[in-house]
């Protein structure tokens, strides 16, 4: 088939799954033609079958801002026009859903394309929910030929506030387990930690719903009790304040602020736990990379995290906010190793037996085949 993508460039879980979903399609021999304002960071290198189209801005002086939903609508019908793509799969209902909507209407009746949804979390949980953007989420739900959610929590969630009727179908995110997987790379671990520390991971954009004062505060309860390191890999709009957090409590030596890194698996894999206490998790991408690279979880039981992370298994999850058992429960899993043993493998075997790529790439492909038969 020929499929549109288009997403969120920036860092970004959807963005991610977007750029895996069409590198896996391409390789089946898909043709995959990426939107975006621009490229994905995981397109940077030339893989057969992938086209990119960068959305052009347009910039006028009675624009106050660039108008990007009708800057991507229009490169979406010049996209499916010029290539005549048979589907257009969007990654994050605003703004892509109604650019993608436009698209469709400008092109009829010469050319009939289908769209596809898929809702990743915060354009449902925070974006949508806003009441200036309720509205017009749920127009672009709507409008949508087929739509899928990243996890049971997001479909209900959506179902709840938007009381819609449409099917939500669920495709959970992926990982290729032969990309995914513990590196052995002591001296790297030695960039970081000596031979007797932990070392503790976080990865996420930094934004408030990611919690990021309860990650440090998390580690500074593991690090008064053992030796241990801290990595933040990421950027956001509250690294400032976390600096500041860090400097208060006097653990700079131990918080590495890394910024953002485009490969995570090296990081990963030197990695002894993987925090994530977010307020509202649709799913947990980087949580399930985490337990691909054999490193558990300590987080919250929000959102889609518990379809994710089996309780005491591949990690452990607490109420939001609930610091000081997330702590504890560190400390349990690092302190303990046949327990942290047992974690370690239970979640790498949990990853690629129910989040391998093969088996959400081929619920996607029944979906298109569905919708473009479906006249
Ligand atoms: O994690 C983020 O805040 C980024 C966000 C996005 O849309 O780019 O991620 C959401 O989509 C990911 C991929 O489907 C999910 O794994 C994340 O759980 C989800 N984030 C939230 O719900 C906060």
């Amino acid at each position: 088939m020929k499929i549109g993508i288009a997403c969120h460039s920036v860092y970004g879980g959807s963005g991610v799954v977007a750029s895996e979903l069409g590198l896996a399609l391409a390789r089946r021999g898909h043709e995959v033609h990426f939107i975006s304002n621009s490229l994905p960071f995981k397109l940077e290198s030339y893989q057969s079958h992938i086209y990119f189209h960068e959305i052009e801005q347009l910039s006028y002086p009675l624009f106050k801002n660039d108008p990007f939903t009708l800057s991507t609508a229009v490169k979406m019908a010049e996209v499916a026009e010029y290539e005549n793509l048979d589907i257009l799969h969007v990654h994050y209902a605003i703004p892509f859903a109604i650019s993608a909507y436009l698209a469709k209407q400008m092109l009829q009746p010469r050319r009939r394309i289908k769209v596809v949804t898929t809702l990743h979390g915060t354009d449902i949980t925070i974006v949508g929910s806003d009441t200036s953007y309720f509205d017009i989420t749920r127009f672009a739900i709507e409008k949508s030929d087929a739509l899928t959610a990243v996890s049971n929590s997001l479909r209900d969630a959506t179902y709840a506030n938007f009381k819609i009727e449409k099917e939500i179908r669920v495709i959970y995110n992926f990982i290729d387990p032969n990309r995914y997987k513990r590196e052995f790379c002591p001296d790297r671990r030695r960039d970081f930690a000596r031979e007797d520390e932990k070392i503790l991971i976080h990865i996420s954009n930094f934004r408030p719903v990611k919690r990021l004062e309860d990650v440090i505060r998390i580690f500074h309860h593991v690090r008064r009790q053992i030796p241990a390191k801290l990595i933040l890999v990421g950027d956001g709009p509250d690294r400032w304040h976390s600096q500041q957090l860090v400097k208060n409590m006097g653990i700079q030596k131990d918080v590495i602020f890394l910024g953002k890194q485009n490969c995570v698996i090296g990081l990963l894999s030197i990695s002894d736990l993987f925090l994530l206490p977010s307020e509202s998790e649709s799913f947990g991408l980087a949580a399930l990379e985490a337990n691909a690279c054999e490193t558990p979880v300590v987080g919250t039981n929000s959102g889609g995290l518990p379809e994710v992370i089996r309780q005491e298994e591949t990690g452990m999850l607490r109420p939001i906010r609930d610091v000081k058992n997330m702590g504890k429960d560190s400390l349990r899993i690092l302190t303990d190793p046949d327990l942290h043993q047992y974690m370690r493998d239970a979640s790498r075997r949990r990853a690629v037996e129910h989040f391998s790529e093969d088996a959400m790439l081929q619920s996607y492909e029944s979906l298109y085949q569905k919708v473009f038969d479906n006249d």
